[in-house]
């Protein structure tokens, strides 16, 4: 039965490590599927409310497993490829895969490299870091929201019950796209500004020229938005960027971090995507231009 089969996850950063842990700390039987493995298992520690949850969690490297029926795909959009293709050989059609990025793309991308899998597409609002090689701290609650890539596939019950009881709210939503292309919004305002400015997300608020520039991101994003996700018009953005910046106050995004520790970031898979949308629409927007380039340039020393 698909209950009892364990659930891998794929990439042992941030939130590989927060769903390791927190579906380990319920009693799901978890492996990881780490970059490099050093040992059998691995010890993480996620800091939640003050609180440690320690966790053992074996590990294997993807040549090794033979068969994957659940997978959660937690690796950074860049490295996503990569990583499709390292478990090809392991999923069937009964393999259920959820793919955690930020940024838009993936659909396309497991649709090519796995196509008989059952695929799905997540959108996560928790905000989470490392502190030190294997401590992991959940600064902001958030939700996962769960989705088809293909309209037709069933909701794996079992499985979402299971990450629900994890770490809740996990929900179902028949159809995921508008959902991404809102946290595409949130990540193209909040990832950027926090790398720029240095701050946690809740500073963004507290600047007021940070939140009139915030406004001025939503402003250029929304027809290209709406043009490619009519069920977003007249959506209220601004609310909802404000709110995760809000929820999410204490955590610094996954973009300051990389950005910060000198790592690739998905500013490509994020204000990139929609640079590109832009252009092809005929549409400027002049001040996700500045910030791409102002991050992706190299620094003056
Ligand atoms: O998705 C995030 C990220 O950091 O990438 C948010 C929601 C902004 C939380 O920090």
């Amino acid at each position: 039965m698909s209950e009892s089969q364990p659930v891998f996850i794929l990439g042992a950063g941030a939130i590989g490590s927060l769903w390791a842990c927190s579906l380990a700390h319920s009693g799901v039987e978890t492996r990881l599927i780490p970059r490099r493995v050093s040992d059998d298992s691995i010890t993480l520690t996620l800091t939640h409310q003050g609180q440690n949850i320690t966790q053992s969690i074996p590990q294997q490297s993807a040549k090794q497993i033979s068969r994957i029926t659940n997978l959660l795909i937690c690796v950074k959009s860049y490295q996503l490829e990569q990583a499709l293709l390292s478990v090809q050989h392991a999923v069937n059609a009964q393999s259920r895969v959820i793919l955690l990025q930020n940024g838009m793309g993936h659909k396309e991308l497991a649709q090519k490299h796995l196509p008989h899998a059952q695929l799905f597409l997540a959108s996560n609002t928790h905000g989470v870091f490392r502190q030190s090689q294997h401590q992991f701290v959940h600064a902001g609650w958030g939700k996962t929201l769960l989705g088809p890539a293909n309209i037709n596939t069933q909701a794996p019950e079992a499985l979402l019950a299971q990450l629900h009881q994890a770490l809740p709210a996990v929900t179902w939503e028949a159809d995921i796209t508008p959902l991404l292309w809102r946290k595409l919004a949130v990540n193209a305002v909040i990832n950027p500004l926090t790398a720029l400015y240095d701050c946690n997300n809740g500073a963004l608020l507290e600047h007021t020229e940070w939140r009139q520039q915030m406004h001025q991101l939503v402003i250029e994003m929304r027809p290209v938005i709406e043009y490619q996700c009519p069920a977003l018009k007249h959506y209220d953005f601004v609310t909802e960027i404000e709110s995760v910046a809000a929820t999410t106050a204490m955590n610094y995004s996954s973009m300051h971090q990389d950005y910060h520790l000198g790592r690739r970031t998905e500013i490509d898979q994020i204000s990139g995507y929609l640079l590109n949308k832009a252009s092809e629409q005929g549409v400027v927007m002049p001040t996700h231009q500045d910030i791409y380039l102002r991050l992706t340039q190299p620094t003056e020393s």
